[in-house]
C-alpha cells in the first residue's frame, strides 16, 4: 500500500500552515489518515538543524553551507517520518520541501540548479511529491503578513528583490511541469482559498484510492 505525498509551497506568509491544517481536517472527514509535516524540521533530529536554520547570527552562513543543512535535515525526514508515512498509506501534507530549495537557495541565493538537482537524486533517491501546490501571492502581501506576526528570522530578513526570485522560481517551476503542480491564487481572502482546496478534494481521493 502507498500513500500520497502532497507538498506546500509558496512565499512567505502565503498561507500554507493555515490551509494545510484545513485540508487535513477535509481529509480526516473522509477517513483518511494524515501525516502533517514540515522542512526544515519534521524530526527532533531535523528540527535541531531548522534552528540552526533559522536563527539570525552574527557568523554569515555560507550558501553551501545552508544548502547541505536543508538536505540534512531532508535525509533524517525522509528516513524517519515520509517514508513510513507513505508505506501506511497516508497522506503525508508537507509544509515546504525540495521544491523550496529550488526557490530560496537557487532562485533567491544563485545556487545553479544542477546542484540542487544532484543532491536531490543522491538524498531522495525516486522520491518526488505526487502534487505540488503552490500558494501565490505579490510578494509585499506576503511580507506584510509575516511582519504582523513579530521578529523576523533569517531569511524573513532578505530583501523583497530575494523575494521576488523565489516566487518566480516557484511560477517557472509550476509551469514547466503542470501535472505535477496546483497554483492558487493565495491572495484571495481565505475563505476563497479554502473553496478552491475543497474543489481539489475528489482528485486528491481518486488519486490516494485509485
Ligand atoms: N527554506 C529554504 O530556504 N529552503 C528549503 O529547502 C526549505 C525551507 C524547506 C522556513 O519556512 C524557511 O525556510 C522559509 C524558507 C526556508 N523562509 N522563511 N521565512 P517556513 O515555512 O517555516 O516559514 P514561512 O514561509 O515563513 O511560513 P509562514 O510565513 O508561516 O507562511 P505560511 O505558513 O505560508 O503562512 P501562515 O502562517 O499560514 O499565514 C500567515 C498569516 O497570514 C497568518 O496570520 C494567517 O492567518 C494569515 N493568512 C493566511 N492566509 C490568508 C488569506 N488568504 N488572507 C488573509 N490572511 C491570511
Amino acid at each position: 500500500m502507498s500513500g500520497l505525498f502532497i507538498t506546500l509551497e509558496g512565499p512567505e506568509g502565503a498561507g500554507k500552515s493555515t490551509n494545510r491544517e484545513y485540508l487535513a481536517a477535509l481529509l480526516r472527514e473522509r477517513g483518511v489518515e494524515v501525516q502533517l509535516t514540515r522542512e526544515p524540521g519534521g524530526t527532533p533530529l531535523a528540527e535541531r538543524i531548522r534552528e540552526l536554520l533559522l536563527a539570525p547570527s552574527d557568523e554569515p552562513m555560507a550558501v553551501d553551507t545552508e544548502l547541505l543543512l536543508m538536505f540534512a535535515a531532508r535525509a533524517q525526514h525522509i528516513a524517519q517520518v515520509i517514508l513510513p508515512a507513505l508505506a501506511r498509506g497516508a497522506v503525508v501534507l508537507c509544509d515546504r520541501f525540495t521544491d523550496a530549495t529550488y526557490a530560496y537557495q537557487g532562485g533567491g541565493r544563485g545556487v545553479p540548479e544542477s546542484r540542487i538537482a544532484e543532491l536531490e537524486r543522491f538524498v531522495q533517491g525516486d522520491l518526488r511529491p505526487d502534487l505540488t501546490l503552490v500558494f501565490d501571492l505579490p510578494v509585499e502581501v506576503g511580507l506584510a503578513r509575516a511582519a504582523a506576526r513579530g521578529r523576523l528570522d533569517r531569511f524573513e530578513q532578505e530583501d523583497r528583490g530575494f523575494f521576488e526570485a523565489v516566487r518566480q522560481a516557484y511560477l517557472a517551476r509550476a509551469a514547466a511541469s503542470p501535472a505535477r503542480y496546483r497554483v492558487l491564487d493565495a491572495a484571495q481572502p481565505l475563505s476563497a482559498v479554502q473553496a478552491d482546496l475543497q474543489a481539489l478534494l475528489p482528485q486528491l481521493l481518486e488519486r490516494l484510492h485509485g
